[in-house]
């Protein structure tokens, strides 16, 4: 399944791309698309805790479900 969170902090492509590593080591063979100027992080398959533990383990805020 899709889904969206909110992530706060990201300001740059490098941000980016940290998040979008995170959530990848975290949930091996995700999808994940980032649209930075919203910080909407679309996961697919999504797994909240996941998503949530490796978002604040690489310095970012997890907004929840966006
Ligand atoms: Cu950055």
């Amino acid at each position: 399944m899709t889904k969206s969170y909110k992530v706060s902090g990201m300001t740059c492509g490098g941000c980016a791309r940290s998040v979008e590593g995170a959530i990848k080591g975290a949930i091996p063979g995700a999808s994940v698309t980032i649209d930075l100027p919203t910080g909407q992080v679309t996961v697919e398959p999504a797994d909240d805790a996941k998503v949530e533990k490796a978002v604040s383990e690489a310095g970012f805020g997890f907004g929840g479900a966006a």
